[in-house]
């Protein structure tokens, strides 16, 4: 076993986005290029020494290739011991809670989250420090500006480990131990839920249905939620990790959990359904007939966190991103509780969670979470739901239903135009900002524009400072459009426009959402000529 140095050059675009540096595998499959950008990433966290490092993926194509080579470069870099989970296995909250139970200075997670797998989908490479969340972006910039400067890579030589049995191996210095990826996950998940109520509420014949669409949410589920919980088996579905993710998009939203959404619309549905996504960070929870919106959820969860154990003594805070709907800010101000407003991306609420500001966070692209990681947390989300449910005897939809009474209905949707050329969708957004100095004040849908920006994001920790995290027209009523483009695609750019709309009376909470925005889909078409610049007429995905 020898250790190696070997000329390198530069490979364009290994900028990370909202969520790690995502690309189709062929391009991950070019030699050199994972090697580059894991070079570039040590090269930026320097020396290695006696540092544990913990390395897993969501399974997808390509993840135990990238885990071996990973493994020989941490070892040629001096580190004392790396962590991988069994069979190359972490989900990424399971990755977090390790980073941060066994004290490891960082973890590399493989994965492109919900994005599809298989040899024509894509894959994904993210670093996450020691607090067990995504790295800030002046890290990330950082092993950028790196990766353009690469010469030379340093690697081992050796053989293959196997990862598919626990035990310890020694690649040169480095300790490599291989680890069950659900244990000290479980672990976080049993101190912060009422288990014998949820076992209870099992016992008593309710029925959920998990889909894990085929990823890697599966054995953490089965576990868990069959094993620790006691639900019958068949009560987590699809949860055997395949690679291609089963040839489907493992995306937990109505748009392509298609089956769980047809379960729950039978005569015999369960009583609550679920998915998780391909790295099992996301969540969409669904009562019968009755899909909740991420933005609900998390409002729901912040509402009643003091009836949970691990959140009984209150919520420091919450926090949302910005195109995230303002449900949860009702709460928090009923609550008499800080609410942030942050850009998209969960890496902007580690700072909020490590200095004790805010105790739970959401997102629209359906992701919930809390201070008990760093990263969001599908099945955290399902077995709050079921704790939830579980000790008021409500059901997933008088839950949602109870917070609209309350605070009104946020009306809300996400209109995605999928695969516009990055020059077309760099236009609108130009010329977006360039109108967007005249709107305030002018009518648009009936209604004075109150507020017409690009979000802007101070950092109340370190005071860093992120600007064009996106274009906000916001109405006198506070309904509002959000426009930005996607940091998560790898196929041209992604259009994302979030609409939101409240609905203080009750008359109007059954009216479909898409009919009740139609005033502002109008709007957005009027200040963005979307049809002109995307070359659609109706856009590419509606969550
Ligand atoms: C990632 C980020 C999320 C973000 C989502 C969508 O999620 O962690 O914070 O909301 O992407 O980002 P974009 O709108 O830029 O595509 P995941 O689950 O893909 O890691």
């Amino acid at each position: 076993m020898n250790l190696i140095t070997r000329p390198a050059t530069p490979f364009e675009g290994q900028r990370p986005g909202t969520s790690g540096l995502r690309k189709k595998v062929s391009v991950f499959q070019q030699p050199g290029y994972l090697e580059n950008f894991v070079q570039a990433l040590f090269n930026v966290l320097g020396d290695a020494r006696g540092k544990t490092l913990v390395v897993g993926g969501d399974g997808r194509f390509y993840n135990r290739v990238a885990i071996q080579t990973i493994l020989r470069m941490a070892a040629a870099h001096g580190y004392a011991r790396v962590l991988v989970g069994q069979g190359g296995i972490l989900s990424t909250p399971a990755m977090s809670a390790v980073i941060r139970s066994r004290s490891a200075s960082g973890g590399i997670v493989l994965s492109a989250s919900h994005n599809p797998g298989g040899p024509d989908g894509d894959f994904g490479i993210k670093y996450n420090i020691a607090n067990g969340g995504p790295a800030p972006e002046s890290v990330t910039e950082a092993i950028y500006l790196r990766s353009r400067e690469i010469t030379q890579i340093q690697i081992l030589d050796s053989p293959d480990l196997p990862l598919d049995a626990l035990g310890t191996h020694a690649l040169l210095g480095t300790t490599i131990e291989i680890i069950d990826p659900v244990a000290d996950y479980s672990a976080v998940q049993r101190a912060l839920f009422d288990f014998d109520a949820i076992r209870a509420l099992f016992a008593r014949g309710f029925r959920l249905r998990l889909d894990t669409m085929w990823a890697v949410g599966g054995p953490y589920a089965k576990a868990i939620i069959e094993g620790e919980l006691g639900a019958p088996e068949g009560t987590v579905v699809n949860a055997t990790p395949r690679e291609d993710f089963g040839g489907l998009h493992p995306d937990p939203n109505p748009v392509n959990a298609t089956d769980l959404i047809d379960h729950m619309r039978a005569a015999d549905a369960p009583d609550m359904g679920a998915a998780t996504d391909g790295d099992a960070d996301r969540n969409m929870i669904v009562g019968r007939n009755f899909a909740v919106s991420p933005s609900d959820s998390l409002a729901v969860l912040a509402a009643h966190a003091t009836r949970i154990p691990g959140y009984a003594a209150g919520l420091a805070g919450v926090a949302r991103s910005m195109p995230t709907s303002t449900a949860v800010d009702r709460v928090a101000a009923k609550l008499g509780i800080a609410c942030f407003e942050t850009p998209t991306g969960w890496k902007f609420f580690g700072n909020l969670l490590d200095a004790g500001k805010v105790t739970l966070c959401g997102e629209e692209s359906y992701g919930t979470g809390s201070s008990h990681i760093r990263e969001k947390d599908g099945l955290w989300a399902v077995l709050f739901w079921l704790n939830l449910i579980a000790v008021t005897g409500q059901s997933v939809e008088q839950l949602v239903r109870a917070l609209w009474a309350e605070h009104g209905r946020c009306v809300y949707s996400r209109h995605d135009y999928e695969g516009i050329p990055t020059d077309q969708a760099d236009a609108l957004m130009r010329d977006l900002r360039a109108a967007l100095p005249d709107l305030p004040g002018t009518i648009l849908a009936g209604e004075p524009v109150a507020i017409a920006d690009d979000f802007a994001y101070t950092d109340p920790t370190d005071g860093s400072v992120s600007s064009k995290q996106g274009v906000r027209i916001i109405l006198q009523s506070g309904s509002r459009v959000v426009f930005r483009l996607s940091g998560t695609g790898t196929e041209g750019a992604t259009l994302r426009i979030y609409l939101e709309r409240h609905a203080p009376d009750p008359a109007h909470h059954d009216l479909p959402a898409q009919q009740a925005l139609a005033p502002l889909v109008a709007l957005a078409e009027q200040v963005a000529r979307v049809r002109h610049f995307t070359g659609m007429d109706t856009p590419s995905v509606m969550t």
